[in-house]
């Protein structure tokens, strides 16, 4: 099952619901995902088991990123050992930067996006045009409620560019944060129906005119940092009232030279959690 936010048909508005994989059950009184993750993860199971507003069938609903409200996206680093191999590639002079944070006892966390600027499966994703080098990063969502508490997962593409970043780690926020550089979704799985978070397969694929370029597949079981560990971190001196989405870091980095293009499509699977397609476009044009 999988909470999903979507347009509803009979208001054209966005409406939030439980997707058993055949039908949609609208969540009657519940127009946020934002509302869901007020409650403590009891209460929330709770309210989804207690579904009974109009229903649709799950293909026929067009799906929004699962993030809306107050809701920000947080995003942890250099949390698998091909994620610090390849920006200790990447960015020379700076190499001990990421092998020093791979070992700390303090996990890198950088802020992402406010969710009006998310993209949700189907949507596009952005390349700036003043980078070279611009990769996807594959993620597994950590989508905790306002208490903290991890209630679900889903699936994060973290866009970024390898050359702004690779110049200077200063530059992180440039490389990291502008309009399409956020896809989520497409839904969040309840975290009580994910049996093991740490044994999920992560696979990336890009495909350029009909064929694939570029495809990896990696695991969760790969990751050098506790979950609860870098919730508890952003957390830590912060309030989140409607909850927060942690991308928990990348797996799967292309080699250099590679890039996207232009018209690229991308797509991010996570064993339970879901599949996010997007498409890359070249600019920052509005969304
Ligand atoms: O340290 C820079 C960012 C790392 C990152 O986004 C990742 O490991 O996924
Ligand atoms: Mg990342």
């Amino acid at each position: 099952m999988h909470i999903v936010r979507f347009v509803s048909p009979l208001t054209d508005a966005p409406a939030v619901g439980v997707d058993d994989g055949e039908r949609v059950v609208e969540l009657s009184g519940v127009t946020t995902v934002a509302e869901l993750l007020r409650l403590p993860v009891e209460g929330l199971r709770e309210r989804l088991a207690g579904a009974d507003g109009p229903e649709l069938p799950s293909g026929s609903v067009r799906r929004l990123a699962p993030v809306d409200g107050l809701m920000e996206v947080w995003a942890a680093g250099v949390t698998y050992r091909r994620s610090r191999e390849a920006r200790v590639l990447e960015s020379e002079r700076a190499a001990d930067v990421y092998e020093l944070v791979y070992d700390a006892e303090r996990p890198e966390l950088f802020f992402k996006s406010v969710a009006w600027k998310v993209s949700g499966d189907g949507g596009r994703i952005a390349v700036r045009s003043d980078s070279e080098i611009d990769v996807p990063e594959p993620e597994l969502g950590l989508v905790l409620n306002a208490a903290g508490e991890i209630a679900g997962y889903t699936v994060v593409d973290d866009v970024s560019s390898r050359t702004i970043e690779g110049v200077n780690p200063l530059y992180l926020p440039q490389a990291k944060i502008y309009l399409g550089a956020c896809a989520v979704g497409p839904a969040i799985r309840p975290a009580w129906e994910v049996s093991d978070p740490y044994a999920l397969d992560i696979s990336l694929s890009i495909a350029r005119a009909g064929e694939t370029v570029w495809d990896g597949k990696a695991s969760t079981s790969q990751l050098n940092r506790r979950l609860d560990d870098l919730a508890g971190y952003l957390f830590r001196a912060d309030l989140f009232p409607d909850g927060a989405v942690l991308a928990t870091g990348t797996c799967l980095v292309p080699d250099l030279p590679f890039t996207l293009q232009d018209g690229d499509a991308v797509t991010i699977g996570i064993g339970e959690i879901g599949i996010l397609t997007t498409t890359v476009v070249k600019g920052l044009e509005p969304m």
